[in-house]
């Protein structure tokens, strides 16, 4: 039996003291939720901005309400703090801190260097450490391990050490921290099986796997499953687009299918911090060992292009009209990655924008959701979604499908309308409406003339 110096009881009786390093979408709801699981609590973050809102009682986090975050620090389970000294009191820390990719494409893991380097200072016997960071296999045992273990103290009997992945789906109501099962793998066995308990604390389900690098790589199995899967479906959008044929109905009818499908949908592009991200932590590794991973590397082209190929688009549908996309007015709607969210990161609307006004576009959007937004350098402003804009515009691009726009105004005020994201669906109006693939649909104010499908 491991002497554990007692963590694992302390753990089983809610009395370890939890540290959180990195304070972001996924540490601020993870340490809200041992703090309310009776746990009590220290977050560490860089930035002192966050600490002062969190110690004000506010919560910088969509889905951790302000008073949750009142509650926990007027009751003392939660502190947070930039005093990275204070990790000497935790009896487990749990780091999420940001994994993107360098200007070159590589894995950007200088956060978890940094974050190591702040625990290996504070390192006493006692501690667990939990990587929850997404990352290439091998990266808590070569990297962290080997960080923490220059301390002279050794894992697995000094300190402990596990990896489980972070599944935080920011906007999720109906999977949360609690509900959502929770992969952990540990560096020796008693480092697995305080992991465990201490995510079995919080967590209805916890998945054990038997090494680090099993839960690493099935995080990164996860979300390269997605982005390999839209990849496929972009490309079906293109072959559909040849044919003839409306891919939305050919997806909506294989989706039918009770079993052996899954839906994904064509769109403009592939966006956001993680499905663009993720695989290309496994693409490098792989590189390192001589191996090419073919799948991720033809499902970002393929993504990587469909920016260009909505643009195309575009330009046909003016092209119908007698315009040129040279001093057209084009009105996107949405900028953000994905429907519903604030995020603009690695958002294909961004290319698409930047693209247009390169052919020399006018470009203006419209986000409910992004009042600004800068694009190499420059900043543009979210205009109104008037019926002027609308009628001034020579094509409307739905680059994101946020809910609660009138698009019913928008099928009525503009010409022409270029539909990704299929958010027009079932709708008619004034304007010509142009989907991603197949035949546009003619609107009452100009009927199509024979022929001029894109
Ligand atoms: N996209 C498509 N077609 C699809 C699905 C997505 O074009 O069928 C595009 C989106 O518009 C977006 C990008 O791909 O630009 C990524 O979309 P996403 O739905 O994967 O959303 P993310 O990036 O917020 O992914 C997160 C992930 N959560 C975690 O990593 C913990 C992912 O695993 C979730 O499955 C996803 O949320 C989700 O389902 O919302």
């Amino acid at each position: 039996m491991t002497d554990d110096f007692g963590l694992l009881d302390r753990i089983a009786a809610r009395e370890a003291r939890i540290g959180v390093l990195g304070l972001g979408y996924v540490g601020l709801p993870l340490v809200v939720h041992f703090a309310e699981a009776g746990f009590r609590c220290l977050g560490f973050d860089v930035k002192p901005e966050i600490i002062d809102g969190v110690m004000g009682g506010r919560s910088h986090i969509d889905d951790v309400g302000s008073e949750r975050v009142a509650t926990l620090v007027a009751d003392g389970s939660l502190e947070a703090t930039t005093d990275f000294d204070r990790l000497v009191e935790v009896d487990v820390v749990v780091i999420c801190v940001p994994t993107p990719l360098s200007k070159v494409g590589d894995p950007d893991v200088s956060f978890i260097v940094s974050a190591g380097e702040q625990v290996k200072a504070r390192l006493r016997p006692g501690q667990l450490v939990i990587l929850e960071s997404t990352t290439y296999p091998g990266t808590t045992r070569e990297l962290l391990q080997n960080t923490l273990e220059e301390t002279g103290l050794t894992v697995g009997q000094d300190f402990f050490l596990a990896f489980s992945p972070e599944r935080v789906d920011p906007g999720n109501r109906d999977f949360t921290i609690k509900n959502t099962p929770k992969i952990v793998g540990g560096l020796t066995p008693h480092c697995h099986e305080l992991a465990t308990v201490l995510y079995q604390q919080i967590v209805d389900e916890v998945v054990e796997v038997s090494c680090p690098e099993a839960a690493e790589l099935a995080k990164l199995l996860e979300n390269t499953f997605r982005a390999v899967n839209i990849g496929l479906v972009n490309e079906m959008a293109v072959i559909a687009d040849r044919l003839g044929i409306d891919i939305w109905e050919v997806v909506d009818a294989a989706s039918t299918k009770p079993y052996g499908f899954m839906r994904f949908t064509p769109g403009p592009g592939l966006g956001g911090h993680c499905i663009p991200v993720d695989p290309q932590y496994l693409a490098w590794k792989m590189r390192s060992l001589r191996y090419r991973t073919r799948f991720i590397e033809l499902a970002a082209e393929v993504n990587a292009e469909m920016p260009r190929y909505v643009v195309s688009k575009t330009a046909e549908a003016l092209n119908v009209a007698g315009k040129a996309v040279n001093g057209s007015r084009v009105l996107l709607l949405g900028i953000s990655y994905k429907a519903n969210v604030d995020d603009t990161r690695e958002s294909p609307a961004l290319d698409i924008h930047k693209l247009l006004r390169e052919m020399g576009a006018i470009v203006s959007y419209h986000d409910p959701h992004v009042s600004s937004v800068s694009i190499d350098g420059e900043t543009f402003e979210s205009v109104p979604l008037a019926a002027k804009a609308l009628e001034e515009a020579d094509v409307v691009v739905v680059t994101t499908d946020h809910e609660g726009v009138d698009y019913q105004l928008v099928l009525d005020r503009a010409e022409i309308v270029v539909d990704p994201r299929n958010a027009l669906r079932g709708r008619t109006g004034r304007a010509i409406i142009y989907p991603v693939a197949g035949p546009a649909r003619a609107g009452s104010a100009q009927p199509l003339e024979v022929g001029s499908r894109l």
